[in-house]
């Protein structure tokens, strides 16, 4: 849709998150008219400082008038189109856009655009420090943590723009369009979101909705319904996977030992035992795809490989925190869904007693039952989902309950025996006792090293 058509008598931001926040101030600085709403009372400060810029706010609660009388509302993107004030709005002809098309917009660089149910945040990061050590300037943002419009509000010299993409952000993208469009993987993730599974399916692959023939497509073969959707695209395809053979022009072949990129008459084999801080199939997908999509763009190989040399793994993800009378404790916080937590006890194999629980997302934790049955000694069932999770294991699994991660933590550590892992990966949000994921990682840690010795 286009804004300026509609001629919106005002454009209304339905939540004072990171990417509320940004937007409110983006579109006031363009000279728009712009209300803000937030149902958390707490948002109050932040409304304050938007009020000094002449945003108008409404706070600790909605009013279906304020929703009804806007050109074009602007949802953060944990709020669902399914929310009561949303739809009645919707249903009166009120138009709706988000971050995607707002920048869209307003921005004329380059896009590498990723999304996928797991490795997102990590292939986002690998291109960002890619292009560095290709010496170009990137601005890395989107889902990742710092909203897209940031970027248009400094004057930071920039080329190319390194965007992690949620389904929420592109499930109200109408004109997104990235130059390189990267999609890793689907697996069952906001079920609570999502009609059915085929619903978040078509979500992500609607990254490639807007391309054409000169847009470079960067994909897993092993995707579920891979042959079917990809031959439709009109995009120049680049593939890689690890289970399949790739007769692409453009691929990426994935053995145990290493890489094997071919881009029309270049071929090039990167050995993964270099980087040692990516561990597991998945994160070899994740080299993958980032070297594919920055050689998209025309990046040198031996540049690209610079940056991949230089990677550090990020916080949260298999994270390794200490060993404890030879029982090793690993933060895998960012696992929010079953497909996490399976290339996780895939990883580690066996001995596990994992910390599993939080806020379910439609969740099937039934999915895990052949990876628990061969890998797990003991689950720590945590969070919301606790009785749930109980239920499905108890007859697999010895099942164990705790109020807190401490007591998780505890009780995780007095049944471990020598060379034990024990691995907080959740397959839940978190937001049922912390903030965010990080902020549930970051106790466990916290408790993780507050443990004496047995
Ligand atoms: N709110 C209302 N009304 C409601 C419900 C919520 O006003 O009915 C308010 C809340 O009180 C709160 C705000 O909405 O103040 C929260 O909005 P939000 O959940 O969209 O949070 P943001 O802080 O704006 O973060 C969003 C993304 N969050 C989600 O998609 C859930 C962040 O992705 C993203 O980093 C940020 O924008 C910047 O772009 C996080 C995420 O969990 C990391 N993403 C999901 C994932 O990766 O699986 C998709």
């Amino acid at each position: 849709m286009n804004v300026k058509e509609k001629n919106p008598s005002y454009f209304l931001i339905i939540g004072l998150g990171a990417s509320g926040i940004s937007m409110a101030k983006f579109l006031r600085s363009k000279g728009e008219t712009v209300i803000a709403t937030d149902i958390d009372n707490s948002r109050i400060d932040i409304a304050k400082e938007l009020n000094a810029l002449g945003i108008k706010t409404e706070i600790g609660f909605h009013n279906q008038q304020t929703f009804n009388r806007a050109g074009v509302m602007i949802p953060s993107p944990g709020i669902p189109l399914s929310n009561e004030f949303i739809k009645t709005a919707l249903n009166l002809g009120v138009g709706i856009t988000g971050e995607l098309d707002i920048f869209t917009r307003y921005n004329d660089l380059p896009i590498i655009a990723i999304t996928g149910t797991n490795g997102k945040t990590t292939t986002t990061t690998l291109i960002g420090d890619m292009l560095k050590a290709c010496r170009m300037n990137p601005f890395v943002g989107g889902n990742i943590g710092t909203p897209l419009v940031d970027h248009l509000m400094t004057k930071e010299k920039t080329d190319v723009i390194v965007a992690e993409v949620s389904s929420f952000q592109l499930d109200i993208s109408k004109k997104f369009k990235p130059d390189v469009a990267v999609l890793l993987n689907i697996s069952e993730d906001h079920l609570d979101r999502y009609e059915n599974y085929k619903a978040y399916e078509n979500s992500k692959w609607s990254i490639f909705k807007n391309q054409n023939s000169f847009d470079k497509a960067v994909l897993n073969q092993s995707i579920k319904g891979f042959d079917e959707k990809f031959s439709k695209l009109p995009s120049t395809i680049f593939t890689f996977s690890a289970s399949s053979d790739t007769p692409m022009k453009c691929s990426a072949k994935i053995s145990s030992k290493d890489i094997e990129i071919t881009v029309q008459d270049f071929n090039h084999r990167i050995k993964t035992a270099q980087f040692k801080e990516l561990t597991g199939t998945h994160n070899k997908e994740n080299v993958a795809a980032a070297v594919l999509a920055c050689l998209a763009l025309g990046a040198d190989i031996n540049d690209v490989l610079k940056g991949l040399k230089t990677f550090k793994n990020l916080p949260h993800r298999m994270e390794f925190i200490k060993t404890i009378d030879s029982i090793s404790f690993y933060n895998d916080s960012k696992a929010t869904n079953t497909d996490a937590v399976i290339r996780a006890i895939e990883y580690f194999k066996n001995n596990i007693i994992l910390i599993l629980g939080g806020r379910g997302k439609g969740t099937d934790f039934s999915l895990l039952v052949n990876d628990v049955t061969k890998s797990v000694k003991t689950i720590i069932a945590i969070g919301e989902s606790r009785t749930h999770i109980k239920d499905t294991f108890e007859n697999i699994c010895p099942t164990k309950e705790a109020q807190t991660m401490k007591d998780a933590v505890q009780t995780a550590f007095d049944l471990a025996d020598k060379d034990d892992i024990v691995l907080l990966s959740p397959a839940c949000a978190s937001f049922d006792m912390y903030d965010s994921y990080a902020h549930r990682g970051n106790d466990f840690t916290t408790h993780v090293n507050a443990l004496g010795k047995k």
